[in-house]
This record gives structure tokens, C-alpha cells and sequence, in this order.
């Protein structure tokens, strides 16, 4: 890898980031972008002087003659295998890897990594947390918004590292190995890109394609795809369970307020969960996700435990904001497909506006509607999606419906809406493309507008 010729497409994080690795590790970089708005001198200005020489930036159309000399091609998450570049990659033969399996070929130490459709981020986060109370040397990296080639070429041999991965990272791994895997839950999301549930479903399972018998895999027994997969006699590493829904055998599991650990044949407890600063069922499952792969990680219990009790929600999801005259408002702008943003409705102690809508991404929005249940007094809906949501509510008998141009609007209008003892919650199960850059932006600008309220 040292002297070869790479292309990197995409001049996102990641893009950026494995091409940094790559000029590091002395080789040479194409670094692509499809945007040609994009300034190629602002680009090379991201790299070290020195580097420069060995690096070109192509935007727009990649020719085959941009290709000369490639022998290995590292996509970013965000360009699908559709793009149009993909097929003269084919031809030419050019193995297609992603950033997390160039980042894992080139990694030392113990890998943690957990995917899922939602909490991967709190458990990620979580299991970060715990692992830096016992190991010196801790990475938390991936989807959570540190590209996992920052951080590769650091690692020793006592390094852990903790990625969190998302489905489009994992669409073009190769050898790519954790120690220790999970799969907190698989709902649609998505659906754009991946085509078919069977086929994100498949995708996912890959996170544990590569792990032998010695290896463990975390995951949720209430979730019929992943208890299947679990329970199958062809999965090679070893299955850990956790169900906040019913008493495992063997498993952590919740029992009323109490997380237990159920391991050969004898019970204990490992957390109350008012013991926790973290709000919803959905969280108590991440925790159970993140003590599972700790466990296995070999960190002893009452480390587990201090830390968990420790932790505080990750940013934009579910984050109190404020109390301004007796309102509550919350930022769940990482609440980007219906199902996180259920259970976000679900963790509201009491009536919710909501905002909600944004990039439409193939998905549903009935069983969102349906969980309103009585709890969301008015929503109001900004972006692309929003008389797809508003038609979608009004067939399940949900009429209290307003519009916004913006964020700040919206924000004045749940203002101007809620009283005293209610909660302004942003979570809207789109993506925030259209209108922000990301749910990061997103959720900042949301807080800036409540704090200006
Ligand atoms: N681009 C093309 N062609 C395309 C599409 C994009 O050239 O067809 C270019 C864009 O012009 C842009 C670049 O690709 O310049 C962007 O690349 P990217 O979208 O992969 O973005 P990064 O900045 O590299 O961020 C990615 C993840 N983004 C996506 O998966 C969309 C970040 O996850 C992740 O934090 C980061 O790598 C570090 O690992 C974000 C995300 O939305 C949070 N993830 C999805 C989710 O959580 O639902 C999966």
C-alpha cells in the first residue's frame, strides 16, 4: 500500500481522512469528489505541504484516464454503489474498499464495532466510555463523526477501538473483523439506497461476517431478524442476547426497573435503571448492548457499572435543551428515520409538540403517526417531506398540523403553541439533507433558535 496509486472518492470526513492516511503511509492519492463546485485548492490546502506533490483532485466526471495507474479505490459512506463512476472502477478491474475496511486493514489492537438502525450512537458512545474507565489506550471512532482512518495509524497493540458502523460503511468491507460486534436493532431505514429490507437487513449482518468462534456478537432478542440470526446453527462467532421485553436464560434482560445478567444458570444485578441519566426503554436497551460487549471485552463488573451510571445522553439525541416558562425543549435531531423518532415520543413525560420532516428518504410514516397516541398535541412539519407526512396524518385522524419554512419559525411556532408543563421536542424521522448540511447542524440551530426564544 506504501507505493501504490489510490483513488479516494469523496472529499467528505472520510474522504479526507483516508486520504491523509494514505500520503502518510507514502503512497499517492486521486482524491475524487462528484461535486465541481467544490475548489481543488481549498481541498489540497486540508493537506500537509509536503503531501501535496503526491496528491490530485479530480471533480465531477472521473475519466478513465484519471484512473491511470489505480490499483485500489476507497469509497466514502455517503456515495452509493449507483454512482456513476462505479461501473468504470469495475472495468478497469479496481477493488472497491471502504474507509472503515481501509482503516481496519491498517489498525492494530481490539476492534468494538456496533451497527444498528437506531442508539448506535448512545451505545458506541456508552462503550467508549466504559472501555477508557479500564484500557489506557481507547478510540471511539466511525458513523459517531471521527472517520476510523484518523485514527488507524495511531494504534498499538493495547489499543481498543470503538466504531460505531453504519450500513453504508459496511456495503464494501472485505476482511474487516471486529472482536466483539452488535446489532442493536434493524427497522426501516434507508430504503432509498439499499432497495429492499432483505437486502439492508443482509447488509448489516455483514458487521459479523468475518468473525470466527473466538469472537462475540451482541444482539437484541426482541428483534425477530437479529433472534433468528442468533439462534441459526451457522453463525460462526458466539451470540449474546438482550431483550428489555422477557427473561433470558442466559443474557442481560430487564426486569421491571432492573438490568440482570443471566450467565450459566446464575442471576445477578447489574443496574437500576433510576440509577441511569438516560430516558426510554430504547436507552436501557443500548445500555444492555453496551454491558454485553464490555463483558466481553473482559471489563470487570463494578467498572461496568460506575461508568454506565456515569454516562449522559450524546448530543441530539434526546438532549434536554431548556425550561422556558414551564416548557420543556428537547433536540432529537438525530431522530432521522420514523423508529428512532418513536421512541423518542416515547421517552416525552407529557403532551409534545412536535417538529418533525426533512429529506424524504423512501420511508413510511404510519407507525410514527400511530405512536402519537394521544401524546403529540400539534406537529409541526418543515422540508421536502411535508405534505407526505401531513397527507400520511391525516388518513390515521391526526389534523393538528402546521407548516414552517424554516427551523426558527418552527421553533416560534411550538413557542407560541405549548403550555406550561408541555415539551417542544425536534425529532423529526427524516434526514436533515435539503435544509442542513447534517442532523449536527440541524440540532444546533435548533438549540440557537430555543435559546434566542
Ligand atoms: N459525494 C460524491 N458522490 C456522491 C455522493 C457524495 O462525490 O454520489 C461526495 C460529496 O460531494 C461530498 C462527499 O462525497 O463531498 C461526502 O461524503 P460522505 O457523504 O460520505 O460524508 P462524510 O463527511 O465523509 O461523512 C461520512 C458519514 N456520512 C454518511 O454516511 C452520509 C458520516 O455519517 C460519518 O460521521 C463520517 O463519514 C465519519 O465516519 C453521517 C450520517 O449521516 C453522520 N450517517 C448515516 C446515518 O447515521 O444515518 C449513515
Amino acid at each position: 500500500m506504501s507505493s501504490q496509486k489510490v483513488l479516494v472518492a469523496g472529499s467528505g470526513k472520510s474522504g479526507i481522512a483516508a486520504a491523509k492516511l494514505l500520503l502518510r503511509m507514502g503512497g499517492d492519492v486521486v482524491l475524487y469528489d462528484g461535486n465541481d463546485k467544490l475548489d481543488p485548492e481549498k481541498l489540497k490546502e486540508k493537506f500537509e505541504e509536503a503531501d501535496r506533490a503526491r496528491l490530485t483532485v479530480v471533480l465531477g466526471e472521473l475519466s478513465r484516464t484519471d484512473l491511470l495507474g489505480i490499483e485500489l479505490s476507497i469509497i466514502s459512506p455517503g456515495i452509493p454503489l449507483d454512482a456513476p463512476f462505479v461501473p468504470v472502477l469495475d472495468e478497469a478491474k479496481i477493488p472497491i474498499w471502504s474507509e472503515i475496511q481501509l482503516a481496519y486493514h491498517v489498525a492494530k489492537g481490539k476492534l468494538i464495532a456496533i451497527t444498528g438502525t437506531n442508539g448506535k450512537t448512545t451505545t458506541t458512545a456508552l462503550t467508549g466510555e466504559i472501555m477508557k474507565a479500564h484500557f489506557d489506550e481507547v478510540y471511539v471512532v466511525g458513523n459517531i463523526g471521527i472517520p476510523y482512518t484518523e485514527t488507524a495509524l495511531d494504534t498499538t497493540e493495547k489499543a481498543v477501538t470503538v466504531a460505531e458502523v453504519s450500513s453504508f460503511q459496511l456495503e464494501t468491507i472485505m476482511d474487516f473483523h471486529p472482536d466483539v460486534s452488535a446489532i442493536l436493532n434493524i427497522t426501516p431505514d434507508h430504503l432509498n439506497r439499499h432497495g429492499t429490507m432483505e437486502n439492508y437487513i443482509e447488509i448489516k449482518k455483514r458487521v459479523c461476517a468475518n468473525q470466527t468462534e473466538e469472537d462475540w456478537v451482541v444482539l437484541n432478542y426482541d428483534d425477530p431478524a437479529l433472534r433468528e440470526f442468533g439462534e441459526s446453527g451457522d453463525l460462526k462467532p458466539k451470540a449474546v442476547f438482550f431483550s428489555s421485553r422477557q427473561e433470558l436464560k442466559d443474557g442481560l434482560y430487564l426486569d421491571q426497573d432492573e438490568i440482570i445478567l443471566a450467565e450459566n444458570g446464575k442471576k445477578q444485578a447489574v443496574v437500576n435503571v433510576h440509577d441511569l441519566q438516560l430516558l426510554g426503554r430504547h436507552n436501557y436497551e443500548n445500555v444492555m448492548a453496551a454491558v454485553a460487549i464490555s463483558m466481553h471485552m473482559g471489563v470487570p463488573m463494578d467498572t461496568i457499572r460506575r461508568a454506565v451510571c456515569a454516562f449522559q445522553a450524546v448530543e441530539h439525541r434526546i438532549e434536554f435543551v431548556l425550561e422556558r416558562s414551564g416548557v420543556k425543549y428537547y433536540n432529537d435531531s438525530k431522530g432521522t428515520n420514523p423508529d428512532a423518532a418513536i421512541q423518542a415520543i416515547r421517552a416525552m413525560p407529557g403532551p409534545t409538540v412536535l417538529i418533525a420532516g426533512g429529506y424524504d428518504k423512501n420511508s413510511e410514516y404510519d407507525e410514527w403517526i400511530d405512536a402519537f397516541d394521544g401524546k403529540v398535541k400539534y406537529l409541526v412539519l418543515i422540508g421536502q417531506t411535508r405534505d407526505k407526512i401531513a397527507e400520511c396524518a391525516r388518513r390515521h385522524g391526526f389534523t393538528d398540523i402546521m407548516y414552517a419554512e424554516d427551523m426558527a419559525e418552527a421553533v416560534r411556532v411550538c413557542a407560541a403553541y405549548a403550555n406550561s408543563g408541555d415539551n417542544v421536542l425536534l425529532s423529526p424521522a427524516c434526514a436533515s439533507w435539503g435544509m442542513f448540511d447534517n442532523y449536527e447542524q440541524r440540532g444546533q440551530i435548533f438549540k440557537e433558535c430555543v435559546r434566542s426564544l
